[in-house]
C-alpha cells in the first residue's frame, strides 16, 4: 500500500516539474506559442444585406479579439469554398470557420482539416454531414423556426376564413441550409390553414435582382396572388419592385412576409410595403471569436449554438428602426 502511495507520488511530482518546463526543457515559462491566433473564415459572398452586415460582423470581431484573419469570399461558389477550405489547411492557420453556400458535399474537405488537426466551425449556415466530429460546432439562427413563425403569424390573419388564399413563395439559393429549413417550416405551420396554398415556389438566389425576376414570372402566371413569402428581405425588396410595376399596393394588395430584419427590410416594412418580418441575426462575430478561442485551446464547446431572435409587425419595426444598426 505504502509502496503504491509513494509510486503514484513520484509520478504526480515528476508530471508537475515536466509541465513547468512545457516549452521542451528550456527551464523557461513562456508559452511555445505566444503568436496570434490565425482564423480562416470562407464566407457565401455578398448576395444580400444581411451578408453584407455578417461579414463587417465577423472582420471587426477578430481585429477586436487580435486574432489574425484570412478572409476569403466564395462568390456563391462552393468550389470556390473547398478551395479557401485547402489553402487554409496548407497554410496551417489555427482554426478555420465558414458558412456553407449549400448543405451537401463536405465531407472530404472536412475530412482533410480533421486531419491536419485544424478544428472547423460552421457559422450561420449547417452542412448534412452525418459523421458530427468533423466540425466542433454550428453557431447560427434555427432557420426552420424562422418557418414556423412565418407561417403561424400568417394563419392568425386568416383565423376564421375559409376563402382560399394564394401564396407564391421566393426561395433563398437552392441547396443551402437556410432555404431548405425555411420552405419546411413554413409549409409545416400553414398546413393548419387548408385554405392556405403554396401556388408557386422559385429560387431568387437571396439576391434582389432575383427577386424582382421571379416575381415579375409569377405576376404574369398568376392573376390572384394574395401573399408572398420571400425567404430573405432582399428579394423581397426586388419583389416590390415587379409588384409595383404590375400596378399593385405591395402590403394591401399582396400581403409580403419577408426574413432577415435589415435596416432596408425594416423600412419597408415600416412603410406598410411589407407586413411581417421574422429576424434573423448576422451579428455572429463576437460568440464566433469566444468559440475559436476555445476550440484552439482545445476547450470543450456546446455542439450547437441557436442565435436569439425575435419578429416584427410594421408598428415594431417603426420602434425598432431608429435603432437599427445593420
Ligand atoms: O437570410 C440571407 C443570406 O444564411 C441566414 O443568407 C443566411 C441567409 C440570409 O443571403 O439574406
Amino acid at each position: 500500500m505504502y509502496r503504491k502511495v509513494a509510486a503514484a507520488l513520484a509520478v504526480g511530482l515528476l508530471a508537475a516539474s515536466m509541465a513547468a518546463c512545457g516549452d521542451g526543457g528550456k527551464g523557461t515559462d513562456t508559452p511555445k506559442d505566444d503568436g496570434k491566433i490565425t482564423l480562416g473564415f470562407s464566407q457565401v459572398g455578398a448576395e444580400s444585406g444581411w451578408r453584407t452586415a455578417n461579414t463587417k460582423s465577423i472582420q471587426e470581431s477578430a481585429a477586436a479579439a487580435g486574432y489574425e484573419l484570412k478572409f476569403s469570399d466564395a462568390q456563391g461558389k462552393q468550389e470556390n469554398q473547398i478551395k479557401a477550405l485547402r489553402s487554409f489547411i496548407a497554410q496551417k492557420v489555427d482554426v478555420i470557420a465558414f458558412s456553407p453556400v449549400v448543405e451537401s458535399g463536405w465531407d472530404t474537405v472536412l475530412k482533410e482539416a480533421k486531419d491536419a488537426g485544424i478544428p472547423v466551425i460552421l457559422t450561420d449556415r449547417a452542412v448534412d454531414s452525418a459523421d458530427k466530429t468533423l466540425y466542433k460546432t454550428f453557431i447560427g439562427s434555427d432557420f426552420v423556426k424562422e418557418g414556423v413563425v412565418s407561417g403561424e403569424w400568417l394563419v392568425k390573419q386568416y383565423e376564421g376564413k375559409t376563402d382560399p388564399v394564394n401564396i407564391v413563395e421566393l426561395q433563398g439559393t437552392t441547396g443551402s441550409a437556410p432555404a431548405n429549413d425555411r420552405k419546411k417550416g413554413f409549409a409545416d405551420a400553414i398546413a393548419k390553414a387548408p385554405n392556405l396554398k403554396i401556388i408557386a415556389s422559385q429560387s431568387g438566389d437571396f439576391t434582389r435582382a432575383g427577386g424582382k425576376q421571379v416575381m415579375e414570372a409569377f405576376l404574369k402566371a398568376h392573376k390572384d396572388i394574395d401573399v408572398l413569402f420571400a425567404h430573405n428581405d432582399d428579394m423581397g425588396l426586388g419583389a416590390l419592385e415587379a409588384i409595383e410595376a404590375a400596378g399593385k399596393k405591395p402590403g394591401t394588395d399582396i400581403t409580403i412576409i419577408t426574413i432577415d430584419a435589415v435596416k432596408d427590410g425594416m423600412q419597408a416594412l415600416a412603410d406598410g410595403k411589407f407586413n411581417f418580418i421574422a429576424e434573423c441575426s448576422p451579428l455572429l462575430g463576437p460568440q464566433l471569436m469566444d468559440l475559436v478561442k476555445k476550440v484552439k485551446n482545445g476547450e470543450a464547446v456546446e455542439p450547437r449554438i441557436v442565435t436569439n431572435e425575435t419578429t416584427f409587425t410594421q408598428e415594431q419595426a417603426k420602434a425598432a428602426l431608429p435603432d437599427r444598426k445593420y
